[in-house]
């Protein structure tokens, strides 16, 4: 009853709204529909496989429909993308391999449409309980994070060392495809009873192997800057035990970021 009056005015009452729009913001007589604004956000880095939070906006003056209607697509990258939800403006990304990518949010009111792009430069962590994680050489302990010390993921390997023990090896394969740059950066957990000399090794894309220590007391729970090397098949970063330095090592996890792209 109700019902079927309202449906019988609504069409009318439609067409008296959108004349009112139109005669109060046109005054130029070309009907006056600004395209849609688009901020797709700042450049942003993120890891393979952890969701990355796209921020964006995108607004419009209604007109002419009222109905703005916003796209995430992959304009390039070496690999996949997967959007928590690509018509959502504020929404998630996933990436399934490492380097640099150009997301873009295109936003339609019905008859315009604008775009914006936003760079996100992709890298990868891996943890010790990746399959890229071995235990080369010598016995590696496993402590959970509950120790109050914190750590990259669920835990940590580690092997007391009292130089000059012998030594134990733990490896970090990094399966890389083909030769770049990288920004290499550690994660550990820090305490008092770690070796103040943690050696790590990087084997580099030509063979040569760098030997970095850390100490292991301080900078816990944050990626550690190491090194900006060349990497590339048959590469990988060893943590060892022949620390100047008793206490605890550790081989947590390694991190890789394109560098210089
Ligand atoms: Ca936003
Ligand atoms: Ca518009
Ligand atoms: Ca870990």
């Amino acid at each position: 009853m109700d019902r079927e009056r309202r449906s019988a005015i609504a069409p009318v009452a439609a067409v008296v709204v959108l004349g009112l729009v139109a005669a109060g913001c046109g005054g130029g007589g070309g009907g006056g529909n600004a395209a849609p604004v688009v901020n797709a956000g700042a450049d942003l880095a993120a890891l393979v496989g952890i969701a990355l939070n796209l921020d964006a906006t995108a607004t419009d003056d209604g007109s002419p429909s009222g109905t703005l209607t916003t796209t995430w697509s992959r304009v390039s990258g070496p690999g996949n993308v997967l959007f928590g939800n690509a018509a959502a403006v504020d929404t998630t990304a996933t990436f399934d391999a490492m380097g640099v990518y150009v997301l873009r949010l295109t936003a339609n009111d019905g008859s315009a449409s604008s775009v914006d792009d936003v760079t996100v430069t992709v890298g990868m962590a891996i943890d010790n309980t990746d399959a890229a994680f071995s235990v080369v050489e010598g016995t590696w302990d496993l402590s959970p994070t509950t120790d109050g010390n914190g750590c990259w993921g669920a835990d940590f390997a580690y092997a007391y060392s009292t130089p000059p023990d012998p030594l134990a090896r733990a490896r970090f394969t990094l399966d890389l495809a083909t030769v770049a740059l990288y920004d290499i950066s550690v994660y550990w957990s820090a305490a008092e009873n770690r070796t103040a000399a943690q050696p790590i090794i990087v084997h580099d894309s030509s063979g040569t192997d760098h030997t970095y220590y850390v100490s292991l007391r301080r900078n816990g729970n944050e990626w550690f800057p190491l090194a900006t090397l060349t990497l590339g098949p048959g590469s990988y970063i060893e943590f060892t035990t022949q620390t100047p330095s008793e206490g605890y090592c550790n081989a947590d996890a390694v991190r890789l970021m394109p560098a210089g792209a």
